[in-house]
């Protein structure tokens, strides 16, 4: 079974939970077990979530250790500020997908740009939630 591990940044905790007009009203909980619902038989998932920039980090260069297979990574808003995180993606050296849930290129423009893009195989922005089950589809077939 591939092992993929889905990670999320800062304040995806609160999905659901408010701007439901942008992020719709499933929670980060349904999130996840969509998730294993659709790939639990075929995959090993591994959801991870933190405010901290530097556990993100350290989960990233775990996941390596662990011989993962692919991540799936929400940044969240370290996506458009931290050098840190996109320099672990690119020491992880493993196929990844950045999601985002809302279309950041029809937000503000401090939201246009992904330092973490350039480490990633793909980006995924503005399926919502259907962004992640997209992206674990496409880390399965290669
Ligand atoms: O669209 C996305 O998925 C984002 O990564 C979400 C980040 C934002 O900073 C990025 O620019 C785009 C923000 C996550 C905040 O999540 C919340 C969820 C529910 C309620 C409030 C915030």
């Amino acid at each position: 079974m591939k092992k993929i591990a889905v990670l999320n940044g800062p304040n995806l905790d609160r999905l659901g939970k408010r701007e439901p007009e942008i992020y719709g009203r499933a929670t980060l909980a349904d999130l996840e077990a969509a998730l294993r619902a659709e790939f639990g038989a075929v995959a090993q998932l591994e959801c991870f979530q933190s405010n901290h920039e530097g556990a993100l980090i350290d989960k990233i260069a775990a996941l390596t250790d662990a011989k993962f297979d692919g991540i799936v990574i929400n940044g969240g808003a370290f996506t458009h500020t931290s050098v840190a995180l996109r320099d672990a993606l690119l020491g992880a050296h493993l196929p990844t997908v950045e999601v985002h849930i809302s279309n950041i290129y029809k937000r503000e423009e401090f939201r246009h740009v992904s330092l973490t893009a350039p480490a990633c195989l793909a980006v995924i922005t503005g399926l919502g939630l259907e962004g992640y089950h997209a992206a674990i589809r496409f880390l399965l077939k290669r």
